[in-house]
C-alpha cells in the first residue's frame, strides 16, 4: 500500500487518511501529448491541443467572422462554429467533441429546468448534503447525472470533477482526448423553485500528467486524478456557461474571444447570436449580497459605501442588482458592464464560490471579453488550487470596476 497519497479533495501530498475509491477505474492517458506538463502553462497546453491560447491570440489575426448566410434558412449553429471552416487548425476536433457533448447536456438540463414545476422536479432530493454541506435539490442530482453521462459517452474525457461529487472521477469509457472537465452542473439551484435564472458552468483542461491506473490501488489512482484536476485557471483550454432564463444561452471561450449561442427552441439548436463579446470598460451596476455587509472587512464596506455616494458619481450612484445566481449576475455584467463580487467575510474568509468550477472559468471568460477576475488582491487565473472544492473571494467584471475595487482591497493589504 502506498505510504503517501493525497487527502481526499486536496492537492498537496499528505499521509494517507482513508481509502476512497474512485467510482470507476482509469484508462491510461499516455496517448496525450502532455510531456511538457503543467509547467508549460496555458500557451503550452493550448498549443498541445491546437487551441489558440490567450498569449497566442495577441499575435493571431482576429477569427474570421461567420460567412454571410446563403439563405434565410441557414443556421449558424454551435456545431457549425465548433467543426466549421473558421475553427479549422485552431480547435482540435477532440476538444470540439467534448464541447459539443456539453452543449447536448445543457439542452437536456434546460428542458428539465423548464419543466421542473410540471414534472415534480422542484424541492430537495432527499440525498442529504453534498460535499459543500449544502442540501442537494432534485435538479442538482439530475443535472449532475446528465452532465456526467454526456461527458462519459462522448469518449473524450479522462477525468471529470463536479461541484456535486466529493472526488474527481476517472472515465473508463474514454477512447481518446482524455480532457479534464470541471463543472458545476446547476449553479444557483436555490432559485429553482421560484423559477428564477440558474446556470451550468464548465472548464476544460488537458491533463497535467499521465493518469496512473492501478486497479489494485485506488488511492494512487485517486491521487493522480486529483493532481490532474488541481490546475490554475490559466491552464484552461476552454471555459463556458449556460444560462437557463428567459432564453437559454451558451457562452464560450476557447482562449480567443467570447461567443454566445442562444438555444432556438423551435429547432433545438444553439445558434450564434453574440459574436466576440466585449465587456464594457465601465458599468455602474454592482452585484453583491449586501446582507453580509456587517461581516465584510472595512475595505469592502468602504468600497460599497462609495458606490452609493451620488457626489462621487456625477449625482447618480451605482445601481444594485443581485439575483443570487452567479451565471445570471455574471451574464448581465458581461453584457451591460459593472462588477459581480462575493467577498470573504468574518464567517467565511474565502467567501462562498469555488475556484475550480466557478471562479476560474468565469474569470477566463471575463478576461477574454476584456474584463478582469480578481480575489481583490490577486488574479484568479493565477491561483493553483490546493483543494478540489477550494473557495476564493471573487470580483469579476468590467476592468475599470474591478480595478476600482482593488484600489480599496490592495490598500488595506499593504
Ligand atoms: P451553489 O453553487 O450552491 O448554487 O452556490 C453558488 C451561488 C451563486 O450562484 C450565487 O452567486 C451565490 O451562491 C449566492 O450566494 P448567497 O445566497 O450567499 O448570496
Ligand atoms: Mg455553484
Amino acid at each position: 500500500m502506498a505510504a503517501l497519497t493525497h487527502r481526499v479533495g486536496t492537492c498537496a501530498p499528505v499521509a494517507s487518511q482513508k481509502r476512497v475509491a474512485p467510482r470507476v477505474a482509469f484508462k491510461p492517458v499516455a496517448q496525450l501529448n502532455n510531456a511538457a506538463g503543467q509547467a508549460a502553462g496555458a500557451s503550452g497546453a493550448a498549443a498541445r491541443s491546437g487551441v489558440v491560447s490567450k498569449a497566442a491570440a495577441v499575435e493571431a489575426p482576429a477569427a474570421a467572422a461567420p460567412k454571410a448566410r446563403k439563405s434565410e434558412y441557414e443556421l449558424y449553429t454551435f456545431n457549425t462554429w465548433l467543426f466549421g471552416e473558421e475553427r479549422r487548425g485552431t480547435l482540435d476536433t477532440e476538444l470540439a467533441t467534448v464541447l459539443s457533448s456539453i452543449s447536448v447536456a445543457c439542452k437536456q438540463i434546460a428542458a428539465a429546468v423548464g419543466r421542473a414545476g410540471i414534472s415534480s422536479l422542484t424541492g430537495v432530493a432527499g440525498t442529504g448534503e453534498n460535499v459543500q454541506g449544502e442540501e442537494q435539490k432534485k435538479l442538482d442530482v439530475i443535472s449532475n447525472d446528465i452532465f456526467s453521462l454526456c461527458l462519459r459517452n462522448c469518449g473524450r474525457t479522462g477525468v471529470i470533477a463536479s461541484e456535486e461529487e466529493e472526488n474527481p472521477i476517472g472515465v473508463e469509457e474514454t477512447t481518446s482526448g482524455n480532457y479534464i472537465v470541471v463543472f458545476d452542473p446547476l449553479d444557483g439551484s436555490s432559485n429553482i423553485d421560484a423559477g428564477i435564472s440558474v446556470g451550468s458552468i464548465f472548464g476544460v483542461y488537458s491533463p497535467a500528467e499521465e493518469c496512473i491506473v492501478d486497479m489494485d490501488d485506488p488511492e494512487k489512482t485517486l491521487a493522480s486524478c486529483i493532481t490532474n484536476v488541481c490546475q490554475p485557471g490559466k491552464n484552461l483550454l476552454a471555459a463556458g456557461y449556460v444560462l437557463y432564463s428567459s432564453c437559454t444561452i451558451l457562452v464560450l471561450t476557447i482562449g480567443d474571444g467570447v461567443y454566445g449561442f442562444t438555444l432556438d427552441p423551435y429547432v433545438g439548436e444553439f445558434v450564434l447570436t453574440h459574436d466576440r463579446i466585449q465587456i464594457p470598460e465601465k458599468g455602474k451596476i454592482y452585484a453583491f449580497n449586501e446582507g453580509n455587509y456587517e461581516l465584510w472587512d472595512d475595505a469592502t464596506r468602504s468600497y460599497i459605501d462609495s458606490l452609493k455616494k451620488p457626489e462621487l458619481w456625477d449625482g447618480k450612484p451605482y445601481s444594485a442588482r443581485y439575483i443570487g445566481s452567479l451565471v445570471g449576475d455574471f451574464h448581465r455584467t458581461l453584457l451591460y458592464g459593472g462588477i459581480y463580487g462575493y467577498p470573504g467575510d468574518k464567517k467565511n474568509a474565502n467567501g462562498k464560490l469555488r475556484l475550480l468550477y466557478e471562479c476560474a472559468p468565469m474569470s477566463m471568460i471575463a478576461e477574454q471579453a476584456g474584463g478582469l477576475g480578481s480575489t481583490g488582491t490577486e488574479r484568479v487565473m493565477d491561483i493553483v488550487p490546493t483543494k478540489v472544492h477550494q473557495r476564493v473571494p471573487l470580483f469579476v467584471g468590467s476592468p475599470a470596476e474591478v480595478r476600482y475595487l482593488e484600489s480599496f482591497t490592495k490598500k488595506a493589504q499593504a
